[in-house]
């Protein structure tokens, strides 16, 4: 691992560095509070079949295509279609991916706040004896105060941006190796809890049987733009991290790795989450705030919940900074080596207009609810531009890039480094990034649009 900021050209040194850096950035909020929650909204299993299509058609392929832009330029998103495709527009998908970073993370920061709170409330044993209705108004009056869920969002913010600053990569990867499986553990105990809850029949089946009649083009669109926000693809999030991949790395391999693994976090979330949301008597569809009212029942019905709750929270918090700090990255990357502007201070201009931005997201829960356009408050604004528009977008020019602009040639000489490359998995994965990615995109994003119907 590099001794340095994410800023140096180094190389990650190991494997498992790869892994938990890139494994690091995707799994977050996305998996564990926004994953179950648009799930519930959307319908339950139809959406998650669809969901495992995307990431398997469109998610992996434009995955390995990140790595691989980004290690064969060794550059940041902007860069490396600058060094890649000289001058060409391609570089404006950098741009995009900016936009995208600075949208996300704005209320990426505010939920990250709401799990700063819980913790506090697991240490502080609000929950105990607490009605399931009782913990909805709870989790609701929190977010609709116009101080208390700020000042965590701000101190979300500013960890980010220490983390940022100092380039302690090391430090916090080190710490992710260690606490990562110890999420994955106490997901997996809240999933033997959960189901054998009375009543979690129903909530596996909401999860697990298909009724595809239930499916909208809205909802596809939404299993899209998740499978992009999930994996942290189609912002050049990847790219970046691809640049620190050493030529002894399997990109293909590390690729799939990072996907399979936060699939099944995302499932084993779901699997806590669903039948605790029935046996409870609470609406699968209830929003953003489906984990934070659901989960502190199962911590109720549990032994040692205290513990475990507590657990859960601050581990969810440091799940969200891996995270925070690779979407951080993408907009310091820009302000450094576009605005020429040094790391130290682009950190902090960055941080700070996301911050504010992410406090107009916060107050859009309460004071400036009203605040609506087609519908969505701000932070519902901000998260379905960034996650159904810009990063599917992003990810149509990327598969592109690769698939038309490249070509089989130059892929296989990058792939070929570190690994030996299998000829007709790569004619699939050519197939992928050149057809059916960019096609499928198209489809889907125009007909969520409401462009046409079929
Ligand atoms: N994948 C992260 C999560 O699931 C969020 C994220 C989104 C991170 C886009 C990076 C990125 O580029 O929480």
């Amino acid at each position: 691992m590099s001794k340095n900021s994410l800023s140096s050209r180094d190389v990650f040194t190991s494997r498992l560095g790869v892994i938990a850096a890139a494994a690091g950035s995707a799994v977050g909020l996305g998996n564990i509070w926004k994953f179950p929650y648009i799930t519930g909204v959307y319908g339950g299993a139809a959406f998650l079949f669809v969901y495992l299509g995307f990431i398997a058609l469109i998610g992996l392929p434009i995955m390995l295509s990140e790595f691989t832009i980004g290690r064969k330029s060794k550059s940041n998103a902007f860069g490396a279609f600058k060094k890649l495709a000289p001058g060409s527009p391609w570089k404006f998908v950098g741009m995009l991916g900016v936009a995208a970073a600075f949208m996300i993370l704005s209320f990426y920061g505010v939920v990250a706040g709401w799990s700063i709170d819980y913790i506090i409330k697991s240490v502080t044993d609000s929950f105990a004896s607490k009605s399931p209705d009782e913990l909805d108004s709870m989790f609701t009056q929190f977010i609709e105060q116009p101080g208390l869920p700020i000042v965590y969002q701000l101190s979300f913010m500013l960890m980010t941006m220490a983390i940022v600053i100092i380039g302690v990569k090391d430090g916090i990867e080190k710490y992710a190796k260690i606490l990562m499986p110890i999420l994955i553990l106490i997901i997996l105990v809240l999933d033997v809890r959960a189901i054998t809850l009375d009543g979690a029949k129903e909530g596996l089946n909401f999860l697990f049987h298909p009724d595809f009649s239930k499916l909208t083009g809205e909802g596809v669109l939404s299993a899209l733009g998740h499978a992009f926000f999930s994996l942290s693809l189609g912002m050049g999030t990847l790219i970046t991290y691809g640049s620190y991949i050493g030529n002894q790395n399997n990109l293909a391999k590390t690729a799939l790795q990072v996907t399979v693994a936060d699939t099944l976090i995302a499932i084993l979330a779901g699997v806590a989450i669903f039948p605790a949301v029935f046996a409870f008597g609470i609406e699968p569809s209830s929003g953003p705030g489906l984990v934070f009212i659901t989960l502190p029942n199962v911590f109720q019905q549990m032994p040692g919940g205290f513990f475990f709750s507590i657990l859960f929270f601050l581990l969810l918090t440091v799940a969200a900074l891996t995270s925070s700090i690779s979407i951080l990255e993408v907009v310091v990357a820009y302000f450094r080596e576009e605005l020429k502007i040094k790391r130290k201070l682009a950190t902090i201009l960055a941080t700070a207009m996301i911050a504010i931005v992410g406090v107009f997201c916060s107050l859009s829960m309460g004071l400036l609810k009203e605040n609506t356009l087609f519908g969505l408050n701000f932070f519902d604004l901000l998260d379905w531009i960034s996650a159904n528009m810009l990063l599917p977008l992003g990810g149509l020019f990327i598969s592109l890039f690769i698939g038309w602009y490249w070509g089989r040639e130059k892929i296989e000489e990058e792939l070929a480094k570190g690994a030996g490359v299998v000829s007709w998995l790569l004619s699939v994965f050519i197939f992928l990034v050149k057809f059916i990615a960019p096609g499928a995109i198209a489809i889907v994003f125009l007909h969520g649009l409401g462009v046409f119907n079929f």
